[in-house]
């Protein structure tokens, strides 16, 4: 058997190991050095090819090409992010959200919304915002059963990874989904404090209604801002709402912030884009603008 290649999906790192996930096996891998010298570090979710050894173990011999890939948490290949969102408790933070979404969708990453603890508050409104700005938005708070299954059904093929602010109860929706999670939640996860879950490495979990979903114990705003700089330019491309009035501006140029003649503007005045959304996308702009170039 020596000497013969594989291909499969890394499902878990730990120091020096790989689990690829080949069709018949789960195989322990160690990686070639080669990766460290070209600053290429094989992520979680990355298709790999692997040679096995007569051990019965593998070495990772190359990194196929990648979809899209996250440094927090750190994944390739993702094929959707959950971005959780609460009701209230904490209250939604729309720049925050808006933000997270606009950098998936730089990166390539289709987004999909939960909104948690709906049977604390009203979560129509919210829901209204998000579908309306082109979102599949599914209300998963306490006593949803509908909503949970029509989350899980919208995991159920490819890989997906949860996002949110600390306090949303992604620990709590993960547990829902599948409960041999057993995710720490609310106090107990607060007293396990953040170092723990900071360094934990992250794994794929097959879902028992099919997919794969990364056992993140998901990451602060702070940690996801950091890693995202969308220019300027691109800004608006990542606001899907958008879309169907880019090509009505007047100027090539515009970026629908003040102009005269601007699609966005007008779609904005005529309530067919949110103001909390055009919001978002001023402050966003403005921010993009005070970076330099040299500066990415
Ligand atoms: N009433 C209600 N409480 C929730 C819901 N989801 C989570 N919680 C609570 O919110 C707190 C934070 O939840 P947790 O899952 O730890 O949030 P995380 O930090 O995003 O993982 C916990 O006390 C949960 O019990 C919900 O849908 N309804
Ligand atoms: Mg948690
Ligand atoms: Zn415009």
């Amino acid at each position: 058997m020596s000497g013969k290649e594989l291909v499969g999906r890394i499902w878990k790192a730990t120091a020096g190991f790989y689990y690829v996930k080949t069709q018949d096996a789960l195989l322990e891998c160690r990686a070639r050095g080669v990766f460290r010298k070209e600053g290429s570090t094989p992520l979680v979710g990355d298709m790999v090819r692997v040679s096995l050894t007569p051990d019965g173990k593998g070495t990772v011999s190359e990194i196929l090409p990648r979809k899209n890939s996250l440094v927090r948490p750190p994944l390739a290949n993702l094929d959707r992010m959950v971005l959780v969102l609460s009701v209230t408790d904490p209250e939604p933070n729309f720049y925050v959200a808006d933000s997270y979404l606009a950098i998936l969708a730089h990166r390539g990453i289709d987004a999909i919304i939960a909104l948690t603890k709906s049977d604390l508050a009203d979560p129509s409104e919210l829901k209204q915002l998000y579908s309306g700005a082109g979102y599949p938005v599914y209300v998963v708070g306490l006593g949803e059963e509908e909503g949970l299954s029509a989350l899980v059904n919208a995991l159920s093929e490819g890989v997906s990874a949860f996002c949110g602010n600390s306090g949303v109860g992604k620990s709590t929706l993960l547990n829902r989904i599948d409960p041999r999670l057993a995710l720490p939640t609310g106090d107990t996860s607060r007293k396990l404090g953040r170092g723990r879950h900071t360094t934990r490495h992250v794994e794929l979990i097959p879902l028992p209604g099919g997919g794969l979903v990364a056992d993140t114990p998901g990451f602060s705003s702070i940690e996801m801002l950091r890693m995202g700089h969308i220019p300027k330019d691109e800004l608006a491309f990542c606001f899907p709402e958008f879309a169907p009035y880019l090509d009505k501006c007047q100027f090539n140029n515009c970026s629908h912030t003040k102009e005269k003649g601007c699609g966005v503007l007008q779609a904005l005045e005529q309530g067919q884009i949110d103001p909390r959304r055009h919001e978002s996308y001023l402050r966003l702009y403005e921010e993009a603008k005070q970076v330099r170039e040299w500066e990415v």
